[in-house]
Order: structure tokens, then sequence, then C-alpha cells
């Protein structure tokens, strides 16, 4: 659960969909989901699926003036890989049978694919964590499945969550939707986050805001350095 016992900070308003949001920095995380080589760069896992990885690298540039803002304002920042064990031991049967022709823990040119150590499972150079920010390796697609991101967030008593990353209507889609359940508010900015499918990613961000933001909320990178200051 969202914790509420640290004491507040100076609030900022962000212009948002469907309405602004008013948050305390100092009680708000940046995390940016999956920004790993084996789904963003030519040669990995996403592009031997017959994706156009383009298409998420045009989220890196965003995100890093993103991440260099909540840097500047000493934001959490939080890093996920989804990723498994060498020997595959946390990946289920049912995952391990599905892709197609590309299959996880199969050789690449970035190593074995979605496995941790290699090199395709690791960020982008452009994203890379610094020292004090938490990389949380999740074998799913949400990020709180068997991680200990909750507990994280918890004990710096976090209530809302920037979210960016790849892709949007899976892993950046599956985290939202359990962090809203947990009591999050989650606000996923539209130029930060990407599909392998433009239509998906439209149609991803319309379902956060239905219904009165019935998962949280959309708003853009531009609007987050603003409102940060
Ligand atoms: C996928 C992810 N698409 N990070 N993973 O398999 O969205």
């Amino acid at each position: 659960m969202a914790s509420t016992t640290q004491s507040a900070g100076r609030r900022v308003t962000l212009p948002a969909e469907p309405f602004d949001l008013d948050f305390d920095p100092q009680r708000t995380a940046l995390i940016i989901i999956d920004m790993q080589r084996d789904f963003v760069l030519p040669g990995g896992f996403g592009e031997k699926l017959g994706n156009d990885t383009s298409l998420l690298l045009a989220a890196v540039e965003p995100i890093s003036r993103v991440l260099e803002k909540a840097r500047q304002r000493e934001m959490l920042v939080i890093h996920t890989r989804e990723g498994h064990r060498p020997d595959l031991s946390d990946c289920p049967p049912a995952k391990l049978k599905r892709g197609g022709k590309v299959f996880i823990g199969t050789p690449g040119p970035m190593g074995r694919i979605l496995v941790r150590g290699e090199q395709g499972h690791d960020i982008i150079h452009q994203l890379y964590p610094i020292d004090g920010e938490p990389v949380i390796d999740k074998p799913g697609k949400g990020s709180f499945h068997a991680t200990d991101l909750q507990q994280i967030l918890f004990d710096r008593a976090i209530s809302t969550l920037i979210v960016c990353g790849v892709t949007l209507e899976v892993c950046v889609h599956t985290t939202v939707r359990e962090a809203n359940d947990r009591g999050y508010e989650c606000v996923v900015l539209s130029d930060c986050v990407a599909s392998y499918f433009p239509e998906f990613k439209r149609v991803g961000l319309e379902m956060i805001t239905a219904q009165g933001g019935i998962f949280g909320w959309v708003s853009s990178g531009d609007a987050l350095i603003a409102a940060l200051g």
C-alpha cells in the first residue's frame, strides 16, 4: 500500500489528463520501465520478434530529460529490467513457450535473450542508473510481481509514481494497474513511453485516462519538467 506517514514537502501542480494533479516531489518516484537493449536496440529480442525498434528509441531523449530533472530535484529514481535467472528457473513454462521463433534464454547478438547478466538484458547507456537508484529485476511484466518494489516505495513514503518506459501496453500498463490497485497515483508521460504498435500506444494512453482516470493520469515530459521548475 502507498504509505501516508512522511511529512509533506512543497506541492506542485502538473497539467494532466483527465485533470491536473497536485503532488509532492519528495513523495514521488520516477520509475523507468525496461529500457533494456533487448527491447530498444536493433539485434535485441524486440527486433527479432519482427518489431521496429525505432519506435521505442524515440522515447529515449524525452526520458533522459525527465531523468535529468528528477535527479536535479533529488527525487527517487527507480529502474526496472525484465529478465530471468540464467537457469530460467523463475521463468514460467507458459512464458518460455511463447515468442514464435525467438525464445527467452536462447542466444542472440547481445547474449542470451532476457537473461540477467547478459548484455542485452541491461539498460541502454543513455539512461543508465547511477549510484543510489534502485534497479528492480522482475521476472514478470508488472514491476510489483516477485520484486521488492513495494517495500522500497513504502520505506520512502512514496505516494505518486511518474512512469516512463516500454512497452506501454505490456510492462508499463501492468505496472500502472498494479500500482493503482495499491493506492499510488500514477502519471504516465505520453512522450516518454513507447510501443512497437502506434495504435496500441494511442489506445493504451486513452485507457489510462478514460472514465475520469480509471488507472491514473497522462501528462508529458515537458509539462513535468516545467512543473518541477
Ligand atoms: C514485453 C515489456 N513487451 N517490457 N516487455 O515483453 O513490455
